[in-house]
């Protein structure tokens, strides 16, 4: 009797300690076999990409609030663009012993190191926006984000079925996103796969604008430049659309008719120039992911399982239906 009460003595100290050990709370195993913290005592570290777009700042805002409205403390970090900064924000976090991590990474690779610290910190990571390259789906508990290869998809068959009637050859300059990051991954294989279905579709230039609105539009005055016979340019994001219409303008042709034009993302700026006819079609990606995250924070607490993949809702906008919607744009 006495060895077994001696064990159970020894496994509720273990327990605490473990608790403690991982920043008094910590989440994973101590964390549940603590039970669930008070909402007004859980602390998560969101690292974010940077400010680099219309999106991103809407991403930002929705999160702030979204965790704001349910009374759950959010230390927050911009990137600025740069893996560096968001590795050290996801360790700063770590030593502060928050009881979730959370981050949009800014490219696919180079994750496993800081996410196997996490880990062994007790200290469960979502996922947002963007994917990890990472063999080991045990490195964050939930991936919450839009479908990117389905949104180049659908970009893709705006074009099939725009040139359907059309036997000439159809020039495309693409603008990429940010080099490396799913996003620009997904949203190039996607437009491809539904485009290389006719050879009369040729992609002549695709490059980086790093998903700004000042890098769109000089890469497409470089572009126009060496390709001024270009029927169309697919940008990965809005801001580089709206940067090539900067870009369309100053080269004294009409953007949306002279070029058209086919974007990603939907934020209002995008929107108004949908619906302005300079740009011919969007596909939406929405930046509004902030309840999910505070819901999936609230199931880890809770001891529960979030799902693995939760992927976000969206549609897409015609020149028309952008006169519709942008009324009731949230973002
Ligand atoms: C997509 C997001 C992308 C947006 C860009 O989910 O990661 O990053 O499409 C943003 O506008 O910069």
């Amino acid at each position: 009797m006495k060895k077994i009460f001696g064990l159970a003595t020894a496994g509720v100290i273990l327990l605490t300690l473990a608790g403690c050990a991982s920043g008094g709370s910590g989440g994973g195993d101590a964390g549940a076999a603590a039970g669930p913290k008070p909402t007004d005592e859980l602390v998560v570290g969101f690292a974010q990409v940077g400010a680099e777009s219309g999106w991103r700042t809407a991403n930002t805002t929705d999160i702030q609030n979204s965790f704001k409205d349910a009374g759950i403390e959010l230390k927050f970090s911009d990137a600025q663009q740069k893996q560096e900064n968001q590795i050290k924000a996801i360790r700063s976090y770590i030593q502060q012993g928050v009881d979730v991590i959370a981050f949009s990474p800014v490219v696919e690779t180079g994750w496993d190191a800081v996410l196997n610290e996490a880990k062994a910190a007790n200290i469960p990571v979502v996922l947002t926006d963007r994917a990890v390259d990472s063999q080991d789906d045990s490195l964050y508990v939930s991936f919450l984000g839009s479908d990117f290869i389905e949104e180049g998809k659908k970009a893709g068959q705006w074009v099939v079925d725009e040139y359907a009637d059309s036997t000439d050859p159809v020039k495309i300059i693409q603008l990429e996103g940010t080099t490396g990051a799913a996003p620009a991954i997904d949203r190039a294989e996607g437009f491809a796969d539904v485009i290389g279905a006719d050879d009369k579709f040729e992609i002549v230039a695709s490059q980086t604008g790093d998903f700004t609105r000042a890098g769109g539009k000089q890469v497409t005055e470089a572009l126009l430049k060496a390709n001024p016979d270009v029927d169309l340019i697919y940008a990965h994001n809005d801001d580089m659309g709206l940067g090539a219409i900067e870009a369309i303008e100053a080269a004294g042709l009409v953007p949306g008719e002279d070029i058209k034009i086919v974007t990603v993302d939907a934020v209002k700026d995008g929107m108004q120039a949908l619906a302005d006819g300079k740009i011919n079609f969007i596909v939406e990606c929405s930046p509004l992911l902030g309840k999910q995250l505070v819901d999936i924070v609230n199931q880890i607490n809770e001891g529960e399982t979030p799902e693995k993949r939760i992927i976000t809702e969206e549609t897409t906008f015609t020149q028309e239906q952008a006169v519709e919607a942008l009324p009731d744009r949230q973002y």
